[in-house]
């Protein structure tokens, strides 16, 4: 599915993450998976450092205590190729997102301050316009002058058009005027910039279900997403407040943005397993080409090559 450039990207974006817990495993990682508690507790420790979380590292050791203890390896089966293994799987078992590969779509981007929504937006518009898909941006975060500005730069320079209203003026409507152009221009993905918001603002988390229940009433036969996007480098943090998102609002996908600049990739795995939250994208920097989308066998085998 995916060409080697991505492939490079993934592997770059993830160097740090890698670096860690191959430095922290030496080469234990090379050797044939045994049950040595002194490799156990290594890995263990390297875990936690690549943010995995307590809860989804504790597992991984128990499933590989328990595969090792049966010994239904290979003899030479590698702790590397193990540990993959155990990861891709963690990826795996969650829900798959709803409404994958319908259209057309509106996508609802969401997240806390700065996590990278309007950036991601222009990844995943450049991402549209690449599969020969019509596209269309709505500048929902009319909370700041600056944050319309922004996007509408980014539909400049890749040559998409930005549905806009005055900075102050209600989202709900900045969707609504969208929702109609997107019908009448036959636009297939219509992305949603809103504002950073905190899952404790209760006016700010009604205004998400508002702009949602326009979508629903204006487009109910368009498949409607809602993307959180969180920052990586935020590592637990940035779980914990994605909790309390899901808490008042209802997520279909992550986009972990940031992943170039932390090793705390792991996060990834944690995602997953402790939100139950399908990881659809990762981002890898301010490009509008920095953008991966997630496969879980690829990262798994990039995270401990
Ligand atoms: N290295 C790196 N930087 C990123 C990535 N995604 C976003 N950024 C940077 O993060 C900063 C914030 O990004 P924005 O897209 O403005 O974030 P936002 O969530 O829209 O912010 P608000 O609208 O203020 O809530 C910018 O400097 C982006 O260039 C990424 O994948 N990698
Ligand atoms: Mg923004």
């Amino acid at each position: 599915m995916a060409g080697p450039g991505v492939w490079s990207r993934l592997r770059a974006g993830l160097a740090r993450t890698q670096a860690r817990l191959t430095e922290r495993l030496g080469g234990a990682l090379d050797r044939p998976a045994s049950l040595d508690t002194d490799t156990l507790a290594g890995l263990e420790e390297a875990l936690i450092g690549a943010d995995l979380g307590l809860d989804t590292t504790a597992l991984v050791i128990e499933r590989l205590e328990a595969r090792l203890r049966r010994s239904d390896l290979g003899r030479e089966e590698r702790l590397r190729e193990l540990l993959a293994g155990e990861i891709e799987r963690l990826l795996t078992e969650g829900p798959p997102p709803p409404g994958a590969g319908r259209w057309p779509r509106v996508t609802l981007v969401v997240g806390v301050n700065g996590a990278g929504k309007t950036t991601s937006i222009a990844k995943l518009a450049r991402r549209d316009l690449d599969a020969g898909r019509r596209v269309l941006l709505a500048a929902a975060d009319t909370f700041r002058a600056a944050a319309i500005e922004q996007l509408a730069l980014w539909g400049e320079r890749l040559g998409v058009d930005v549905v806009r209203q005055a900075a102050g003026s209600d989202p709900a409507s900045v969707v609504f005027d969208a929702l109609q152009a997107a019908r009448a221009r036959r636009v297939d993905h219509l992305i949603v910039d809103t504002a950073g918001r905190l899952h404790n603002k209760a006016h700010l988390m009604a205004e998400l279900a508002k702009i949602r229940r326009v979508v629903e009433r204006e487009a109910a036969d368009w498949s409607l997403g809602t993307l959180l996007v969180l920052d990586a480098t935020t590592g637990q943090n940035a779980l914990a407040q994605a909790r309390a998102f899901l808490a008042t609002a209802s997520v279909d996908g992550v986009l972990l943005a940031k992943l170039d600049g932390t090793a705390k990739g792991g996060m990834v795995i944690a995602v997953a397993k402790e939100l139950r939250l399908p990881v659809l994208y990762l981002g890898v920097g301010e490009r509008p080409e920095d953008l991966v989308e997630f496969d879980a066998h690829e990262f798994a085998a990039a995270l401990v090559a």
